[in-house]
């Protein structure tokens, strides 16, 4: 090995201290406040509500009741954080029936939110037993491009441009089903889908690899979702839902391919150990959360323009208390948000041209391992803030004055332990 080559391989260490190297710089410093000041996130209806697993379901006193203490829930997170402005809503489970968009979105306003994307439900109707854009009878397909049509319409009502669809869709056994007629299905009913969207209305395709099919899910993966997407038209996007993929895929390779392709319209965030968890997002893996960041400040870096992606959390926060696991989540969002902004992307591309290996990935586990609380704190106190939403939520005593007034109102509703699922 000629001494060259060696010199380049074996690099002394840095001698100034760790402690020194991971302190950012000016200009990262920058970067992160300028990163955080564009960062949103929408948290949904269904996490401020009880919820559980199919054994059952863990009541508080605390969880919402109805739309209104979702949204009010909500406006405490963003009251606190400063970056969640919107909510996701489930037609089935916040909607009564003949209610009216505008007090919907009255009420949202009250509380300081606004409503986000709208969520058709697909799945809980008898009739969807066999599937809703894949079931075999054109009747409950019919019905279900209806409620589609609908939830598009209650968006431009709300004055929601997204959309949000996920079908439990998928076979249980072999033979069941003809798949490719499922397939054809599924794109005839989201072209009459696309059809009915106003300008500005982006539908998002979701998938996930199996559950509640154990066979074949009819949005199983990435690609599929893609195909369906372009199928749809130009206005529809992948949704990719982080907990939704096997063990060891790469995520964010999926998330910089969608990128290229413009078809990355946005994300569901939670973490995993297992499969479809629901857990805390980054309570596993931070590390992958923050490579998807990472990708995706690359590559506004390279297009010198930020990508338009809806950033919303899913979770089913079943045990914890559910305001303070959703301020720890939108943290935890910000913070891997800021870290990879640190990245020098002009560096870290001469490093890749140079087959740096080692040095390249350095960059990205020192932005990784740096500490961003300060910078945090900075925005939260420039932007009015508290410096720790968690602790200021704790503080307010919002929780029990919730779990005391909302146990009353159970009791004389004569809301028992049943109940609906959110
Ligand atoms: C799915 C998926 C969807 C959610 C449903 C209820 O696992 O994540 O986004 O709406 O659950
Ligand atoms: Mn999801
Ligand atoms: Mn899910």
């Amino acid at each position: 090995m000629s001494a060259r080559a060696y010199a380049i391989t074996f690099r002394a260490p840095p001698s100034r201290p760790i402690s020194q190297r991971m302190k950012p710089s000016s200009t990262q410093v920058r970067a992160v406040l300028q990163a955080l000041d564009t960062f949103e996130i929408e948290v949904p209806s269904w996490g401020f509500a009880d919820t559980g697993t199919r054994f059952g379901k863990y009541l508080q006193d605390a969880a919402a009741i109805d739309l209104n203490d979702k949204l009010a829930d909500a406006g405490q997170v963003h009251r606190l954080t400063g970056c969640c402005p919107t909510v996701a809503v489930h037609v089935l489970w916040d909607f009564q029936p003949g209610q009216k968009p505008a007090e919907v979105m009255k009420l949202a306003k009250k509380h300081g939110v606004r409503i986000g994307s709208i969520n058709p439900n697909l799945f809980q109707d008898q009739h969807y037993k066999y599937g809703s854009f894949g079931n075999p009878r054109a009747e409950v397909r019919e019905a279900a491009l209806r409620h589609v049509v609908e939830s598009i319409e209650l968006g431009q009502q709300v004055r929601s441009d997204l959309v949000s669809l996920w079908f439990a869709d998928g076979t249980n056994y072999p033979g069941q089903g003809n798949l490719r007629e499922r397939k054809h299905w599924f794109e005839q009913c989201l072209k009459a889908a696309h059809r009915k969207l106003a300008r500005g209305q982006t539908l998002l395709v979701e998938y996930k690899p199996f559950e509640p099919a154990f066979y074949a899910t009819d949005i199983a993966d990435w690609g599929m979702a893609y195909l369906m997407a372009k199928a749809a038209g130009p206005q529809a996007k992948v949704l990719v839902d982080t907990g939704h993929h096997y063990v060891a895929q790469n995520i964010e390779q999926i998330v910089a391919w969608l990128l290229d392709e413009d078809m990355l319209g946005g994300f569901h965030f939670n973490d995993r150990r297992y499969a479809d968890d629901d857990l805390t997002l980054g309570s596993i893996d931070p590390y992958q959360i923050f490579r998807i960041f990472h990708e995706i400040h690359a590559y506004t870096a390279e297009r010198g323009k930020a990508p338009k992606i809806a950033y919303m959390i899913d979770q089913s926060h079943n045990d914890k208390p559910k305001i303070e696991a959703t301020i720890q989540t939108v943290m935890m969002a910000q913070e891997l948000y800021a870290k990879a902004a640190l990245v020098d992307h002009a560096k870290l591309a001469v490093l890749q041209g140079r087959e740096r290996q080692v040095d390249a990935e350095e960059m990205l586990r020192r932005a990784f391992f740096t500490d961003v609380t300060p910078i945090l704190q900075r925005w939260r106190k420039a932007n009015g803030l508290p410096a720790d939403p968690l602790a200021e939520h704790r503080k307010s005593g919002y929780e029990k004055a919730a779990g005391a007034e909302r146990k009353a109102r159970r009791k004389a509703l004569g809301l028992g332990a049943g109940g609906g699922y959110a």
